[in-house]
């Protein structure tokens, strides 16, 4: 299997998921600043252009956090990534894996784009401001669920943790001040020391 990634972005993620399953892959980075043959490959497997992209071994490809980290659970149950199908667990995981995507993610989306949504910088402070708030809600959700827990889903690291342990690295990127957040502070730490974790920050160029 290939996994297309930038380094430290949304796909980090599957990065994590991959190297937590422990299953054969290899790790092909893209940057925009830098294009270069996997950048087309990218461009070419994705009509959205976007990372990640999974590439199976027989061609097939699979765009999308969520249904990769999903995939690549399911490949090795015994992991416990991801509950069995058809239990409340999973559900749970799903239901956290689905906050991480769609909400704290998008949350934080706008902040890497001021400029593209406004030349004007009055209207960018503002959408700043209101994006800062709409992160900070969500920040304080995931927090608030770690209060009494190591990982969103108690004592078993999921493919819900890898993904929020990649959007909220991007805090310090953005300017999110986290000083508010004990438990995530924690937790950050917590899945920082992972090996499977650190493997991918080393591969990825961003260990501290
Ligand atoms: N919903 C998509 C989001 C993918 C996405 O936003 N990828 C970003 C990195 S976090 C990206 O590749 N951005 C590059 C760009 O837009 O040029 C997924 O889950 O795969």
């Amino acid at each position: 299997m290939k996994l297309y990634y930038s380094a430290g972005s949304c796909s980090m993620s599957c990065h994590i998921g991959l190297e937590e399953a422990a299953v054969p892959y290899e790790a092909l980075k893209v940057d925009w600043g830098k294009p270069d043959a996997h950048l087309a490959d990218l461009e070419r497997l994705n009509p959205l252009g976007v990372v990640p992209v999974l590439v199976m071994k027989d061609g097939r490809t699979l765009t999308q956090n969520t249904a990769i980290l999903e995939m690549v659970a399911d490949m090795k149950p015994e992991m416990k990534l991801l509950a069995p199908v058809g239990s409340w667990e999973r559900a749970e995981t799903l239901a956290w894996l689905s906050f991480v995507a769609a909400d704290l993610h998008k949350a934080y989306s706008p902040l890497f784009g001021l400029q593209g949504i406004s030349a004007n910088e009055a209207t960018q402070a503002d959408v700043r401001e209101w994006a800062m708030k709409n992160v900070h809600q969500h920040l304080a959700h995931a927090d608030s669920r770690l209060a009494d827990r190591e990982y969103l889903m108690g004592s078993t690291f999921t493919i819900a943790d890898a993904y929020l342990f990649t959007v909220l690295g991007w805090s310090k990127w953005v300017g999110v001040k986290m000083d508010a957040y004990q438990n995530l502070a924690t937790y950050i730490d917590r899945v920082y020391q992972r090996p499977a974790v650190q493997a991918v920050l080393r591969a990825e160029g961003l260990l501290r």
